[in-house]
């Protein structure tokens, strides 16, 4: 191949990620942006994935269940015609025990260089530490709602992204070991690396060498009744542009009472790690109730009714419909 036909491969290689392809046919103008009629989402669907991650019991490292769902997500993914990987390690805790645990990441348009990432924590807690009665607090939580509902609104837009292709590359990230956080009977300093601990393992050796990513928007409790939604401070700090996108796509959805335009608080979570350790500008997506008794994320956290039949569909379709316009208003 002649030098210039190699260089001209290469563009079109570069410029043409999923349905875009980089020639210059003539297409009518149109300004429409896609909204609530263009794009499709099921949260019946995603309620399903969030009961069938349920279903296996508390996905708590070093169980039946969490090894039997990690190859249930990693079979979905693939079956939704992402690129699909493993990424097994092991992490230390807090208390020192030794966990076997799984990331679990679905790429589409695997080859191209501009790439956004979507992700949720999928383990459960293995305490309900803040359950009303102390005799639940070594109880291990259901995860509905923190864990298995950002992984079940991610598949349902895994589906839809097989159905129609994003102009960009989208890396689904199911991250384990977020919520191993220091248990009921800790004595001891609270450090915030006790927490995300497959955050920090993805982030110190990611799936690909050299892996870039524009940004990263992470998922956690999106499916909780009542939620509602502030601009949580990490997330304004290190990707004030990405949460005024995502913030301002709720809003033309018509979703301004639950994505509100107010400032939350600071929240150790996954997407801490991913702007520290890996430096790509992240945002979580996390409740905000300040005036919830029970916890600022919401009545059902890291307690026993944290369970499907608190999961509000309305939230998910939300969340979901609002991400998908966010992900096909991306270009290159
Ligand atoms: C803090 O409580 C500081 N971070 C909690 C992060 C978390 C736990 N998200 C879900 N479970
Ligand atoms: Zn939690």
């Amino acid at each position: 191949m002649k030098k210039a036909a190699i260089i001209l491969t290469i563009l079109f290689v570069v410029l043409s990620c999923g349905g875009r392809k980089a020639t210059t046919a003539k297409v009518p103008v149109t300004t429409t942006a896609p909204t609530a009629t263009t794009v499709e989402f099921s949260a019946d669907s995603a309620f399903r994935y969030i009961k069938k991650q349920t279903d296996f019991g508390p996905r708590v490292p070093n169980t039946e269940a969490h090894l039997k769902c990690s190859a249930w997500l990693a079979s979905r993914l693939s079956v939704f015609g992402a690129q699909t990987y493993i990424q097994g390690f092991e992490t230390e805790t807090f208390d020192k025990s030794k966990l076997q645990c799984y990331n679990i990441i679905g790429s589409y348009n695997p080859d191209c260089p501009t790439r956004i990432i979507l992700c949720s924590h999928w383990d459960s807690r293995p305490w309900a530490d803040n359950d009303s009665d102390p005799a639940n607090w070594k109880t291990p939580v259901d995860a509905a709602n923190d864990g298995a509902s950002g992984v079940g609104v991610i598949l349902e837009i895994a589906r839809q992204l097989q159905k129609k292709a994003p102009g960009i590359g989208v890396d689904c990230i199911f991250l384990d070991a977020e919520d191993w956080g220091p248990g009921p009977d800790f004595k001891g300093n609270h450090l915030d690396t006790y927490w995300g601990l497959g955050t920090q393992y993805w982030a110190k050796n990611p799936h690909k060498e050299g892996y870039r990513a524009r940004y990263a928007i992470l998922l956690d409790m999106v499916g909780g009744k009542g939620a509602q939604f502030a601009r949580e401070k990490y997330s304004v700090m290190y990707g004030k542009q990405v949460v005024d996108k995502v913030w301002n796509a709720a809003a033309s959805l018509g979703y301004s009472s639950l994505f509100k335009q107010s400032d939350g608080g600071y929240i150790t979570d996954d997407h801490y790690f991913i702007n520290t350790i890996a430096r790509i500008p992240a945002i979580d997506i996390v409740p905000y109730l300040p005036q919830c008794p029970q916890s600022c994320f919401g009545p059902t956290w890291h307690t026993t009714q944290d369970n499907i039949s608190n999961i509000d569909k309305n939230v998910l379709e939300a969340v979901g419909k609002t991400l998908l316009t966010v992900i096909y208003n991306e270009k290159q």
